[in-house]
This record gives structure tokens, sequence and C-alpha cells, in this order.
């Protein structure tokens, strides 16, 4: 599968909310061209594409004027769609990893076990509700979402931080590695499903 077929997907979605359209390579450099009308928000998925180098085409217009909620749940709903798409059968894929991810003052865990079942631990804490106009719950919100519609359990625990940005970049990029060393293609596993059960699916 991998030395032929393209591990991409597209997802279009849309609702009376949101219009959202995403595509993704997940054997792509990380090229990420995002635009959700919220600011915060693309600097994170920018993080998500260039530190998984799943390459990212994401366009929504949402309805702002209400908040960004709906645009960023239906934003992770369709990367994770895209991202479970890509991954096919999940053949041959990493399927697991875990990563300790510092930035100054913050540590962050993630782990994920692309299992095909979805599940969130969520153990991250803001001291703030706002990063500038961004509602910091709503970080919970996008992972909770991709993992649901990745079809990943995924777990995020934040050791320590102070800042609150540093904290939501944090989850983003130790996601991002985590993502980028589970899909990848393992060798060793020589096309097969990487379960005793023969399914992900
Ligand atoms: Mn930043």
């Amino acid at each position: 599968m991998a030395d032929t077929a393209a591990r991409t997907g597209s997802v279009s979605r849309k609702t009376n909310e949101t219009s959202v359209s995403v595509s993704v390579n997940l054997d792509g450099t990380g090229s990420a061209r995002i635009s959700t009308g919220v600011g915060f928000f693309d600097h994170m998925l920018d993080q998500l594409s260039r530190h998984s180098l799943i390459d990212m085409e994401i366009d929504v217009q949402g309805d702002l004027h209400i908040d960004d909620h709906h645009t960023v749940e239906d934003t992770g709903i369709a990367i994770g769609q895209a991202i479970s798409k890509a991954l096919g059968d999940r053949r041959g894929i990493t399927r697991y990893a875990s990563l300790d991810l510092a930035m100054d003052e913050t540590m962050t865990k993630a782990a994920v076990d692309l299992s095909g079942r979805p599940f969130l631990v969520w153990n991250v804490d803001f001291s703030s509700p706002k990063i500038g106009s961004f509602d910091t719950e709503l970080v919970r919100e996008f992972f909770q979402a991709l993992a649901q519609n990745a079809g990943i359990t995924l777990h995020v625990f934040n050791y320590y931080g102070a800042n609150n940005h540093h904290i939501a970049e944090t989850c983003f990029k130790a996601v991002a590695r985590c993502l980028r060393t589970a899909t990848e293609i393992d060798a060793r596993q020589a096309g097969r499903v990487p379960s005793t059960k023969g399914t992900l699916t």
C-alpha cells in the first residue's frame, strides 16, 4: 500500500454553522495552507502540520459572530475524518507513539494509539479562560473532535507550565510529533495491520 497508494484524505463538510474543507497528505513535508478566520487557531494548526509533517490544506468559514466554538470543533471533526481516510485500513503503520514535549517553562506529554477506537484522556488545565480572544476550553474541544473522528486513542497530560499560550502550543506540538511517528510506515510490519485482531477499523 505504502509504495503505491497515496495516503491522502479530503473532507468537505457544510452545516448551518460552518463550511469546512480539509485535505491532508500523511507523507508530506509539513506544508500548510490554513485559514479558519481564528488567528490563534491557525497558529496552532500550523504547528500541528509542521511537526507532524502531514501536509494540510484547511479552509473554514464559520459563524464567528457567535464565537469560535463551532469553527474549532468542526475543523477538528474534518481533520480527524481526513486523517482516518488517509490511513485507510491502517496497514503497515507504526500505530503507537508517545512524547514529552518541553517549551520554555512548560512540559506536556502526548500518547497516541491509532487503534480505530476513539478515546480522549485530557489532563490539561489553563489558568486563564482566554489566550488573546481565544477560549482556552476550545483546545480540549478540538482534540476531542480529532480523536473521535480519526479513530485515535489520545492522552494529553500537562505536567506543568505557567504561560497559557505555551501550554496550548505544547499540546499541539506533542500530538503532532506523536502523529508523525504513529502514522509512519514501519517497514518491519511488512504491510500487515499492526494488531493481533487483524483489523484496526
Ligand atoms: Mn506560539
